[in-house]
Formats: C-alpha cells, sequence, structure tokens
C-alpha cells in the first residue's frame, strides 16, 4: 500500500511538473489575422477591422464547425410548430402585427399567413434569434481556408471518429469559401446600417435576425419596412417586409398551387419537411385545412 501510494505521488507530482511544462509552451490563441488581411486586401477598412477583431468578444468558435458533423434533421422537430398553443400565438401576431403584414402583403403579393408561419419556424415569431454571435461564426468558418485552423477543426471531429481527415479538409475549404462571401456582406449590412457588428447574435450557421436572413440575402432582399432608411431585421416591420421581398423575388406571387409555394419555399430552406410544414401552418392560419 505505502508502495503504491509512493507511487502515485510520485506520478502526481510529474505530472504536476509535465502539466506546467507543457502549459508553459503553450501556443497564443488562433487568431483571425490572415483574415483580417484577406479583407482589407478586399477594399475593408483596416481600422475598422482592427476595432473589430480587436474587441474581447472576438474569437474563434469551433463549435459552430463541430456542429455539422452532429447535426440531423428530424421530422418531430417540425410537429411542435403546429401545436394548439404554437397557433394560438401565430393568430396573435397576425393581429398584432396587421399593419405591416398586410402593407407586404401589397407591396409584393405575399400574404401575411405564409410571411407568419416563416416567422414561427425561424424564430418563434422572433423570441429565439440565435445564441451566437455572427462575427465570430462567419470569422471561424472563413478561416477553416487556412490549414492551421482545419486541423484544429480535426482534432475536435476526430474524437468522434467517424470523418477522415480528407473528408473534414474537403467540408470544410467549401464552407470557408461561402462563410468569407457571407462575412464580407456581413460587414457592409452593419457598416451601411450603421450597426456594431460585434453585438449581433445569429445561429450556428450565421442567419441573423427575426427571419434568420444570411448576410448576403440582407444585402439583396432586406426590405424597410419601418421607414426609417434603415434595413434591420431585428425589427418586426422590416423582417416582415424582408420575407415579403424575398418570397416574391424567388417566384411567389397570389394564387400559385401547393406544389409551387413548396418550390419557393425550399429557396428559405431546403428541406422538404420545412416546406411541407410552413403550408400546413399557413392552411391552419387561412382557416383552410
Ligand atoms: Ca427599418
Amino acid at each position: 500500500m505505502l508502495v503504491r501510494l509512493t507511487g502515485m505521488l510520485i506520478a502526481l507530482v510529474i505530472a504536476a511538473f509535465l502539466g506546467t511544462a507543457v502549459g508553459a509552451e503553450q501556443p497564443p490563441p488562433p487568431s483571425f489575422e490572415n483574415l483580417q488581411n484577406r479583407l482589407i486586401k478586399d477594399g475593408f477598412d483596416k481600422q475598422q477591422l482592427e476595432k473589430i477583431y480587436n474587441h474581447k468578444d472576438v474569437e474563434l468558435d469551433l463549435s459552430v464547425a463541430t456542429v455539422y458533423f452532429r447535426h440531423r434533421e428530424s421530422k418531430s422537430n417540425y410537429d411542435q410548430f403546429l401545436e394548439d398553443k404554437t397557433i394560438a400565438n401565430a393568430r396573435a401576431y397576425l393581429a398584432e402585427h396587421k399593419t405591416d403584414l398586410e402593407a407586404t402583403e401589397k407591396a409584393y403579393g405575399v400574404d401575411k399567413e405564409v410571411i407568419t408561419a416563416i416567422l414561427l419556424v425561424e424564430t418563434r415569431l422572433g423570441g429565439y434569434v440565435g445564441v451566437k454571435p455572427v462575427i465570430n461564426t462567419l470569422s471561424t468558418l472563413a478561416s477553416l481556408s487556412e490549414e492551421s485552423k482545419r486541423s484544429l477543426l480535426f482534432n475536435q471531429v476526430s474524437k468522434n471518429g467517424k470523418q477522415s481527415r480528407e473528408q473534414v479538409d474537403a467540408w470544410a475549404e467549401k464552407k470557408a469559401a461561402w462563410a468569407y462571401e457571407e462575412l464580407k456582406a456581413f460587414l457592409s449590412h452593419t457598416d451601411s446600417s450603421e450597426t456594431d457588428p460585434v453585438g449581433i447574435k445569429g445561429s450556428f450557421a450565421g442567419a441573423m435576425g427575426y427571419a434568420q436572413f444570411m448576410p448576403s440575402n440582407i444585402l439583396v432582399y432586406g426590405a424597410d419596412g419601418s421607414g426609417d432608411g434603415k434595413v434591420d431585421l431585428f425589427v418586426h416591420s422590416d423582417a416582415i417586409a424582408s420575407i415579403g421581398l424575398y418570397l416574391k423575388g424567388h417566384g411567389w406571387k397570389p394564387g400559385l398551387d401547393a406544389e409551387k409555394m413548396g418550390k419557393v419555399l425550399l429557396r428559405y430552406n431546403n428541406s422538404t419537411y420545412y416546406a411541407n410544414t410552413l403550408l400546413r401552418i399557413r392552411a391552419v392560419l387561412r382557416g383552410s385545412s
């Protein structure tokens, strides 16, 4: 017993010593320096970028990447939206935002029930807009173009042991190219709307606001429903108008049959369950189911 205890004690002392030694050699936390330089080359303001990337809350967050290796959509996720209580909330929303919804319906030919259905499924009518700072999400994904960041990602993903390094790299390179374009759109949007880019939170993919728009869509389909000259998707009237413009832009018009409506809704989120759920909510809200 005494021998074993002594052995353990020695092991602990060695472990403590090694811990200190390893700790002293740990590299600094990964930075976004390469990403910043790339953005500067693409015309973004150096000082503004420094202000953003030196902010204490801006950091690499690989959970927005590892989630893709776990997430599986299931049908049951969507059924909750047709429960009585949820539909009652949607009806209350229709009444509360009647003026904005009807203005959008008139302007874009997109009915208030389908807009409400989207807001319900995307964010529970604005109640859940995501917890991840969009700047961290898009910067992390965009920086996966760097080999060192992909190694960090693979170290985490490989704990579950299913993907090869090649598979993770292929996914990461594609995602990084997409995220870099979204990051540029995000910075352009926050600049033109005079919003602090560090304060905006969104989904694990970087979708933001009550309507969960990706930044590139805000630049094209963001609409100013409130009339203050700015697009703010955390304002109901702007989110409502933006959904209207987006659906109209993807072919929605009054009188489409269910199949054609479904096709437009797939452009919002490419999931048949999603599109069908929206159509069912819409039908219930219109009293035609
Ligand atoms: Ca506005």
